[in-house]
């Protein structure tokens, strides 16, 4: 019997609007060592994202280190298996694989090539061992390909990115295949976005935190697959409705648009090479995500934020301003308010939370808001710069301009063209 945990995408050294996580992050990882121990694990699989940058501090290293060392010692049979994310860097990840004893971690960032340049699939296929020391399962573990890395096609022609990474699954899994034996179940790791992922597509900030990948087919994991390991989309889910086949979703929510992601780990049972069970267990970030109003309710005007942000907790002396929940707030305007921001600073500041983001709404709030607004810039040479104003503003509040903001601005105005006759 084989009992392995699936994780993915730690994120290790992300600040959150500018907080520091390293906090959140040893929760998570003293929770995951419970975990292990508590559950009697043989694998941990790390599907990608270890790191939140390229080049991470020495502080995120040392973290992640300590974490593995720890989880070596404390399980003697524990074995980890780590492919490299689109986050992390593929040979610094790798680096330290000479001191590690390859037997129990295993790290795969880059592929690497054989004399006839062809692709070494086999040296990315991973024996995994059960508590007798017998190998029940080989892990194909694939690390987040980039351009290269993949298969070309036989015309010699390149192909799509995604066409590549699915020709690369057809062949390591091909080697498997040929490799495993009766009693070995495969089990495929992935750092990629499969088509019909679900993940908080309009908000923009985690498209820049998951990056624009092309989506492959979930196809490309057979049935001759008992389990696949995938990593990057932050949403824990299962692709395509296949119960086998699972994003573990990131241990901290990664931005205000997955406030309502639950987090955790995927407990995968393999039983003489068969898939036995699948199980997650959820995990409690330290820190939770706050947002005023609810989502349902949308915004809300100045008066009624500022009273509900008077309803929160006071900060208490002996509470730990690590442990206060991230705070995005959501207002209406439909004038400017030029000091709201300090008033919520003020109030937010004697409060047990970490304000991390005021968003502004407008009525006139469009999707193609920004459509509209390429089409006024084209004429926008012949037009007097107070009328520009004077369109901006109806169309930011559904009121005119008021009169005394008017006055200002043309009297702003003037002061710029002396200034560039001068
Ligand atoms: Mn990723």
């Amino acid at each position: 019997m084989l009992r392995i945990l699936h994780t993915a995408d730690w994120h290790l050294g992300q600040t959150f609007f500018g907080y520091d996580r390293t906090k959140e992050h040893l929760h998570f990882l003293k929770w995951l060592s419970n975990e292990i121990e508590k559950r009697e694990i043989d694998v941990v699989l790390i599907s990608g994202d270890v790191f939140d940058v390229s080049n991470p501090s020495s502080a995120s290293q040392r973290i992640f280190y300590q974490f593995i060392s720890n989880v070596l010692s404390n399980n003697v049979n524990l074995q980890i298996v780590i492919i490299a994310g689109n986050h992390d860097s593929a040979s610094r990840l790798e680096a330290p694989q000479p001191l590690l004893d390859e037997e129990r971690v295993v790290i795969k960032g880059l592929i690497s090539k054989m004399h006839n340049d062809d692709i070494d699939y086999e040296s990315l296929i991973v024996n995994l061992r059960n508590k007798k020391g017998e190998v029940e399962a080989l892990c194909l573990a694939v690390p987040f390909l980039r351009q290269g890395d993949y298969p070309t096609r036989s015309n010699g022609k390149s192909n799509s990115y995604s066409e590549g990474v699915q020709a690369f699954y057809v062949e390591i899994l091909e080697k498997a295949k040929q490799l495993k034996t009766e009693n070995q179940a495969l089990i495929a790791m992935g750092h990629l976005h499969t088509i019909n992922a679900v993940h908080a597509e309009k908000d923009h900030s985690e498209r820049i935190v998951i990056g624009g990948l092309e989506r492959i087919s979930p196809d490309v994991f057979t049935d001759d697959l008992a389990y696949t390991a995938l990593g990057h989309i932050h949403k824990a889910q299962r692709v395509n409705k296949r119960e086998n086949i699972r994003y573990a979703g990131t241990p901290l929510p990664m931005s205000f648009s997955e406030i309502d992601y639950t987090h955790g780990v995927v407990e995968v049972v393999i039983n003489n090479g068969k898939l036995q069970s699948i199980d997650k267990h959820t995990y409690e970030p330290l820190v939770q995500l706050i947002r005023i109003p609810p989502l349902r309710v949308g915004a809300l005007s100045p008066a009624e934020l500022l009273n509900e942000l008077q309803a929160l907790p006071s900060i208490h002396k002996d509470s730990c301003f690590d442990h206060y929940p991230f705070l995005e707030i959501n207002v209406l305007l439909t004038e400017p308010e030029p000091l709201l921001k300090n008033k919520i600073e003020e109030i937010v500041s004697h409060k047990a939370v970490r304000l991390a983001s005021i968003r502004s709404h407008f009525k006139n709030d469009k999707a193609d808001d920004d459509k509209q607004l390429t089409g006024e810039l084209k004429g926008l040479e012949e037009k007097a710069p107070i009328d520009v104003a004077k369109s901006y503003y109806k169309k930011l509040y559904n009121v005119d301009i008021p009169r005394d903001l008017q006055e200002l601005f043309l009297e702003v105005n003037l002061l710029i063209e002396t200034k560039k006759e001068k």
